[in-house]
């Protein structure tokens, strides 16, 4: 046998294991072995019934995602291997059993669909999530699995892509036993039990009694697709998923499958699977820092501080003890201590009313933080994290105080969204233990944790950052320590660009509409009003002495300011609201124009393309800039934190992929000529221009440098 794949013998029964660690995943080599050891165990007489199982933490994690691009691109010919081996599984005429632990998905539990029995651990989950990838099951999944649990739980998990629990999955049809105790006696046990049968073994194939009601199933799909229109917004692989699986109830299984590989063709070559792969993998990626291992030495996390108990405090408050880290939350006076609880308690409420939490879980989590208006309490904290107003005087005057507390070894954290790192460490005695935490709004929510590297930084404190980021369920990117950082240096840009267009003749709806189809999770000016345009108003007084001189700025923004539209918080902003929903303000439209026409701003007729451009490629413009400065290491880092923090669309792959998916090329000519036409501002950054012209893109830009 491979080395991917062992063979042994129980009394009888075959164990063939997969041993591909870290998850199994089935590379080349692992069909082949598989499809070995069911020969041997076929042509060997003492054997009755063959148990298949994976080694180490998990079952099978699927088709191996880095094999893809090697398709795509044409540096590999796709192979019918997998394919041939689900039907040698299936036509076995000795007992199959799959025996799940850890996950089984995609390929995985293809195969363990093709098997003839499936048991699994209580603590183990199947699903099929390959359109998180952009594409469909495309090894007869939406075929088998509607034969074993109905066409419209098949459909869900086919084009949600989430897992599901063994036992549910025991509920549904797709696993036939859960087993207490080891996996692999129990497997064996179950096989050698089907071996005494006198039935032949069942192929999933051919199971046709379990499809569901056709009525039921249409108007569970209905209500699915409706969904889906909202919670994937513009991806093709969820709808196609469930034309596949629709078709299992009414297509011959040999016609579908041809047709489920049509379709899994065309997903596997789209834009969107490129982009949602480059994602998976740069989730990944992003916690990978040069100069930084398992063994760089961690600081144990057992106990926080968070210092400000307004929304960010709370939010990061949350954070923490949702992930039972229990936290001593600082505030100034008791009265603004109280407000910070009951606004906690109030988020969890809106959880409870939803049904995610119950009371009691919410006793546990608000048991876990110790208020305090005394900063001695303090003391015996592993991380504290300032979460206070925006202002580096301010900052400086909190770090010392929590330095002149804190134990030593204690980290001290910043969630400043924009100011310097080291300056606030040189408030304290500790720089080295000194890094910026910076969270996104709702804290407790929202996936990103930029975590800032000050130029003393530990990497002992680095690497606690990053693994802390996991543990609170974040992704955390390391930037570096420049004004905005990497997601707010960017985001200047980009909203600039959205305000210049309004004031040449877009309208704030079409604005905001545009960039919603386009995919972000809200436009640029719906996004302002919910931050608030007073936060926006602040950010600008502290940074002006930074504009270059004959900068075009925005102006209605301030005008908007001193008119007290401060956005959703008081009811009118770009829109004017009611409850959440933004109407259209004719107000603020006339506004925009006699400001325009006033500052003598010429108008034109604004193409939707025209905002794609100007918005993006100012993000593009300026990211090119942090890649170059190394404020980002990789170009996928800029696109983790515009995906996770700035509702950038994931099947787009983030910005800079997005560019060179568009071609640098293009994008330096559009680039270009904003700079001729707009103003010094869009000078190209010489890393845009350096790889347009030597036909390069920011993704290999990221291999030559690291
Ligand atoms: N292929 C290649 N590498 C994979 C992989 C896969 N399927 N899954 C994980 N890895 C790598 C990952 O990049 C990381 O690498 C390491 O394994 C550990 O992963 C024919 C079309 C299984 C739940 O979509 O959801 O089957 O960073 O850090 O938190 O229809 O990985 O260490 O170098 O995530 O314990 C469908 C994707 C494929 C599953 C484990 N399958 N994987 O989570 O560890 S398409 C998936 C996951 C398909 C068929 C089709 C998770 C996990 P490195 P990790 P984890």
């Amino acid at each position: 046998m491979s080395e991917l794949v062992s063979y042994e013998t129980r009394d009888g029964v075959a164990v063939i294991t997969i041993n591909n660690p870290p998850v199994n995943a089935l590379s080349p080599g692992v069909p082949e072995g598989i499809g070995d050891g069911v020969q041997q165990a076929v042509s060997d007489d003492t054997i009755k019934s063959i148990v298949l199982i994976g080694g180490g933490r998990t079952f099978i994690a699927g088709a191996d995602i880095k094999e893809f691009g090697k398709v795509t691109s044409g540096e590999k010919k796709p192979s019918d291997v997998f394919h041939l081996l689900l039907f040698q599984l299936e036509d076995c005429p000795k007992p199959i059993v799959a025996a799940i632990h850890g996950t089984a998905l995609g390929g995985g539990l293809e195969t363990a669909m093709a098997c003839h029995y499936r048991v699994a651990v209580e603590n183990s989950h199947v699903g099929q999530p390959e359109v998180k990838l952009g594409i469909i099951p495309g090894a007869m999944g939406t075929q088998r699995l509607p034969r074993l649990c109905g066409i419209s739980k098949a459909a869900e998990m086919c084009a949600k892509g989430d897992m599901v629990t063994a036992r549910d999955a025991c509920d549904f049809g797709i696993v036939d036993k859960i087993v207490e105790g080891d996996l692999l006696e129990g497997a064996v046990a179950f096989a050698s039990e089907v071996a005494t049968s006198d039935t032949p073994p069942r192929k999933t194939r051919e199971i046709s009694d379990r499809f569901g009601q056709p009525q039921a199933n249409q108007a569970a799909v209905e209500k699915l697709k409706a969904g889906i229109a909202k919670r994937a917004r513009g991806q093709i692989a969820p709808l196609k998923a469930i034309e596949a699986v629709e078709m299992a109830a009414t297509t011959p299984f040999m016609d579908a499958i041809k047709k489920e590989a049509d379709i899994f063709k065309e997903c596997l070559y789209s834009d969107q699977s490129k982009g949602l792969i480059h994602i998976f993998f740069g989730e990944r990626t992003v916690s990978k820092i040069p100069g930084i291992s398992k063994e760089t030495p961690r600081r144990a996390i057992e106990k926080a501080a968070v210092v400000g108990a307004g929304t960010m405090g709370g939010g990061i408050t949350m954070s923490y003890i949702n992930a039972g880290i229990p936290v001593c939350l600082k505030e100034v006076n008791q009265e603004q201590l109280d407000k910070g609880l009951e606004r906690i308690r109030q988020n969890y409420a809106a959880s409870v009313k939803r049904g995610r939490m119950t009371e009691d879980d919410v006793e546990q989590r608000m048991a876990l933080i110790t208020p305090t208006v005394d900063y001695a309490s303090l003391a015996d904290v592993d991380i504290v994290v300032e979460a206070v107003f925006e202002g580096m005087e301010l900052k400086k005057k909190v770090f010392s105080e929590i330095d002149a507390v804190a134990k030593p070894d204690a980290i001290l954290a910043s969630n400043t969204s924009t100011l310097n790192i080291d300056e606030i460490a040189s408030a304290t005695k500790r720089p080295e233990s000194v890094i910026g935490h910076h969270f996104f709004s709702p804290a407790n929510v929202m996936k990103l944790l930029e975590i800032v590297r000050g130029k003393a930084s530990s990497d002992e404190v680095i690497a606690t950052s990053m693994d802390l980021a996991k543990r609170l369920r974040k992704v955390g990117v390391l930037v570096g320590n420049c004004f905005g950082f990497v997601g707010n240096r960017m985001f200047g840009p980009y909203l600039r660009e959205a305000q210049f267009v309004l004031e040449e003749g877009a309208r704030v709806e079409q604005v905001d509409q545009v960039m919603y189809d386009f995919g972000m999770a809200m436009g640029p000016l719906a996004v302002s009003d919910l931050a608030g345009i007073d936060v926006g108003w602040r950010i600008r007084q502290e940074i002006k002495h930074l504009i270059p001189e004959g900068m075009r700025t925005p102006l209605v923004a301030d005008k908007l300011y001193e008119m007290d539209r401060y956005g959703q918080k008081t009811g009118a902003g770009w829109y004017k609201y009611e409850g959440r929903d933004a109407i259209p303000d004719s107000t603020v439209q006339e506004l925009i124009e006699t400001t325009a026409r006033e500052a003598g701003i010429e108008k034109h007729d604004v193409s939707d393309q025209e905002i794609i451009e100007r918005t993006v490629y100012a993000l593009v413009n300026e990211g090119a800039r942090i890649l170059e400065e190394g404020m980002a290491l990789r170009s996928v880092d800029i696109d983790i934190v515009y995906v996770y923090g700035y509702g950038f669309p994931a099947w787009r792959g983030g910005p800079m992929m997005y560019a060179d998916s568009v071609g640098l090329d293009k994008v330096y000519e559009r680039v270009r000529h904003f700079h001729e036409t707009q103003g010094f501002w869009w000078e190209p950054a010489p890393l845009l221009k350096e790889l347009a012209e030597s036909g390069g893109t920011f993704g290999q830009f990221v291999q030559s440098a690291n």
